[in-house]
């Protein structure tokens, strides 16, 4: 545990390594409780540097031998701190540093540096994990070939990998064990550096790539588990496939592993020729997975993929730089996404997730900017802000150059910075180079300022003169440490929309508007188009062109308009959402002033008018019928939340529109089931989805009818998307189906963690007063392991994250029940347990009563003994005063 005092790590203090390290031998002999590595370093001052004493990072590290130049160092020549190796003396020339330390991998439960997923051994090094495996230099800057020879015993052990390609094996001669050499020719940073060490089942596949290379494909996978493979490998392959075609990118090594394993922190890892996953983003089969864990595999296996290219054929300077590689990976594995499903779904469901997570967070105490300039825990910048927001940077860079230039910059980027370390500034450089544009500079703002903009746009037809006016004004609100801001450069996608549903040509400011796009970088702007000869619907920010929270008072009827004609799909889907989301949020005022609610019959002819439109893909459909989610109508409240009120009002909504459209929307249901077996595809899952959401508005009425027809879809489903489905919306509603529904389910998948995890899941997500006993009862459910972190996702996260009402509990006791399980497992698990942490962040948005109740919570948790400086630095953050 580390306790030490906070320290701050800046951007402004970023200096060039005093000594770098170009090649690593690594020795590691698993063994379950005393692993040995040794490490054979060759390092050299670096040019321009000072000659210094040279100090490794380490943590929660025992030395066992040191050698220089092959000669021991005598005792008092070094200090081995746990946290530290210093030497006092080395020469200012290229020398050897022989390093042993022994590493006890059962006991590692942080799940950082070599530990146990099970029995497999395995190593997580991103960010400052290789420092739990040797003293080195752990920073992204100092990049290394590496050779690593792995021993273990051969029962214990028979699969043994590392990055890079295989060039010895064999056994230990007179023993048990056996070893495996691996050697991987790309200089890399330690945080991409793998080792994994078990018994595991490989599948096998080849992809030749553009250039004629034939690549080994090995996906690794618990003994019995392969039949679940296949849906990964073939997302593979369309990954390489596609990043060839749409990036010119091509894979370099001979071969590309990935290994599934159990116990993971995060999603998944992208290390050099050897991604380590999470197995929910590996295994899947018909009957085990629904659509989401479908779609999700396929987004994050492209994600680590192309993260060879973004990440770590070029990497990142220092941490600052984060999202250099995971916003601009996550804008690539979007767009692959886009390319390979529908792209209207791809960037309604993109934004639907930007706006609960992202938005939330830049409007809170955890607010910061894509580019951090201080940190005290690099783990707690793994964000919806670095990567979401971070992807919506670039996304902004290409739609204002378009997309012939934008490829033009990203082909220098990759051949100007190949095998280095880079910045952001280097990154934005490159489409400054090849487009010549002189905004750049001011863009760099969307890096350094945290906060989402708030554009204001007052339009004006003038029928007499025929033109079309918007005024438009831009504000940044105040962030943590950041009180003032300046202007941003926006680019708004932007259409008239003529009383035909056609879009009419646009002259803005006496020039064509090139592409439809309207950049505003000026707090106040006013754009004229002219030759206007009717009024016409504007239709601003399409496909969400910027992260920004748009202002424009449209009337109603003008919202319907846009919602049945727009040509832009987006902002098609944006209208119904505008017009529920002024409903939902005038009905939240009136429960808790005890009024009436109202009702409107424009949304809802709007929404029929959708369910009935044939030409719509039915996954638009679904998207269109699924009112605001509480997270963003809290959001948009911005304070003095209710989030009984906001539940309440939510729910009633739906009801309005189960009971509205309740025959179109039964008849929709039947002529979306799809005969013949389960396929995965994005048209099959998209019809599923939409049958789904029909059968979940049907039960809002609360007939027996509908709950029936959801128990029947229970029973009789073929595939884990329907089971799912159909339990899901059981769970809502307390009758005897669903406790019926729940044991049947814990009977037929007890012996299936990933599946018993959706239980859970589910179960923590009932919006009930009992629902937090029924938690506190699960947690000792033998089904439940706090050492598990998808387990703790699945039951806690999900209570914290996904139920509003029940953790938000007006006595306070769900924020006492996650504080709780916090403190329990931050010893064993500070990443996680910070995770779960960042529940509270919106608590200054509640109303009285549950503020008070969380900070009293925040202020125990901050008062509690030797915290990590995980945990300390996210609740210190979510009590600043800013
Ligand atoms: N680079 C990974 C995310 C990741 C970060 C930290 C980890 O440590 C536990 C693990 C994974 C990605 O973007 O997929
Ligand atoms: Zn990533």
């Amino acid at each position: 545990m580390r306790t030490e005092e906070p320290r701050s790590v800046r951007l402004a203090d970023y200096r060039p390594p005093d000594w770098l390290i170009e090649r690593v031998d690594l020795d590691v002999s698993l063994h379950p409780t005393a692993s040995t590595v040794r490490a054979t370093l060759k390092i050299k001052p670096n040019a321009g540097g000072t000659p210094a004493p040279l100090v490794l990072d380490g943590d929660d590290l025992k030395l066992s031998a040191l050698a220089l130049d092959g000669k021991p160092l005598a005792a008092g020549s070094y200090v081995a701190a746990p946290d530290r190796l210093t030497i006092a003396q080395v020469p200012n020339r290229p020398f050897t540093l022989e390093i042993e330390t022994i590493v006890d991998p059962t006991a590692n439960t942080q799940l950082m540096g070599l530990y146990r997923a099970g029995a497999t051994y395995c190593t997580q090094c991103e960010a400052e994990g290789f420092r739990r495996i040797t003293y080195f230099l752990d920073r992204p800057d100092v990049m290394a070939v590496y050779t690593t020879r792995i021993e273990a015993d051969k029962a214990e052990a028979p699969v043994l990998l590392s990055n890079g390609n295989l060039v010895a094996s064999g056994d230990v001669p007179d023993t048990s064990r056996h070893f495996a050499v691996w050697h991987d020719p790309f200089p890399k940073p330690s945080y991409l550096f793998a080792l994994v060490g078990g018994n595991l089942a490989c599948v096998e596949d080849a992809f030749t790539t553009m250039s004629g290379r034939k690549v080994k494909l090995a996906i690794y996978v618990e003994p019995g588990k392969e039949d679940r493979v296949p849906y990964a490998m073939d997302s593979l392959k369309r990954a390489m496939r596609w990043d060839e075609t749409a990036f010119g990118r091509e894979y370099d090594l001979d071969i590309f592993m990935i290994v599934a394993v159990s116990a993971f922190n995060m999603g998944a890892m992208e290390n050099k020729g050897l991604n380590i996953f999470n197995d929910k983003y590996v295994l899947a089969s018909p009957t085990t997975a629904t659509d989401t864990d479908y779609a999700g595999i396929e987004a994050v296996i492209a994600h680590e993929y192309f993260h060879n290219w973004t990440g770590d054929r070029i990497t990142c300077r220092d941490w600052f730089q984060l999202c250099l590689k995971e916003g601009l990976t996550v804008f690539r594995d979007q767009e692959f996404t886009a390319d390979q499903r529908s792209r209207a779904v791809e960037r309604i469901s993109d934004v639907r997730s930007l706006r609960s997570h992202q938005f939330v967070e830049d409007a809170g105490p955890l607010a910061h900017p894509v580019r951090p300039e201080v940190y005290r825990e690099i783990n707690n910048f793994y964000t919806s802000t670095v990567y979401e927001k971070g992807s919506e940077v670039v996304r902004m860079i290409r739609t204002l150059l378009g997309p012939a230039l934008f490829r033009q910059g990203m082909d220098l980027y990759f051949a100007r910075h190949d095998g280095q370390a880079a910045t952001v500034e280097q990154f934005v450089q490159c489409f400054a180079d090849v487009s010549r544009r002189d905004f750049f500079p001011q863009f760099m703002r969307w890096y350094s300022q945290a906060g989402t903009p708030d554009v204001k746009i007052a339009p004006h037809y003038d029928a007499r003169a025929k033109t079309f006016t918007l005024d438009i004004t831009q504000t940044i609100p105040a962030t943590p440490g950041q009180p003032d801001k300046e202007p941003m450069v926006i680019p708004l996608m932007f259409g008239l929309v003529g009383a035909n549903g056609a879009d009419l040509p646009l002259v803005a400011n006496g020039r064509p508007l090139e592409r439809g796009v309207i950049e505003v970088t000026r707090p106040h702007q006013r754009f004229v188009f002219a030759d206007i000869a009717e009024r016409p619907v504007p239709s601003v920010n399409r496909g969400f062109s910027a992260p920004v929270k748009l202002s424009l008072p449209l009337e109603p009827d003008d919202l319907r308009f846009l919602a049945a004609h727009d040509a832009d799909s987006f902002n098609r889907w944006q209208a119904v959402q505008t017009l529920a989301m002024s409903l939902l949020k005038s009905n939240v005022a009136a429960l808790r002033a005890g009024a009436p609610l109202r009702e409107d019959d424009g949304l809802m002819a709007a929404l029929g008018a959708v369910l009935g439109d044939a030409t719509l893909e039915p996954a638009f459909i679904a998207l269109t019928l699924a009112p605001p989610s509480e997270a963003d109508i809290a959001r948009e409240l911005g304070g003095d939340v209710d989030p009984d009120a906001v539940f309440a009002a939510r729910r009633r909504l739906r009801a309005a529109i189960g009971t509205r459209h309740g025959a179109a929307l039964a008849e929709t249901y039947r002529r979306m089931i799809t005969p013949g077996p389960y396929r995965p595809d994005a048209q099959s899952a998209g019809r599923r989805t939409l049958k789904n959401i029909c059968l979940d508005l049907l039960a809002t009425t609360e007939t027996s009818e509908s709950i029936v027809r959801a128990f029947a879809q229970y029973q009789s489903a073929d595939n884990m998307t329907d089971r799912m489905a159909a339990l899901d919306t059981l769970a809502q509603h307390d009758r005897p189906e669903r406790a019926a529904a729940l044991a049947d389910f814990y009977q037929r998948y007890a012996g299936d963690p990933l599946i018993i995890d959706k239980w859970l899941a589910l179960q923590a997500a009932i919006p009930e007063p009992a629902t937090l006993d029924r938690v506190r009862d699960l947690t000792r459910h033998p089904a439940f392991s706090m050492a598990n972190p998808n387990r703790i996702r699945a039951l806690i996260g999900s209570f914290a994250q996904a139920n509003h009402t029940q953790f938000n509990r007006a006595d306070g006791a769900g924020y006492a029940f996650v504080a709780d399980v916090v403190l329990a497992l931050d010893p064993k698990n500070p990443q996680v347990a910070a995770r779960l942490m960042g529940a509270f962040r919106s608590w200054r948005a509640l109303e009285a009563k549950r503020r008070a109740q969380a900070e009293a919570v925040l202020r125990r948790v901050a008062a509690a003994p030797a915290l990590s400086r995980d945990v300390h630095d996210i609740v210190a953050r979510t009590l600043a005063e800013s």
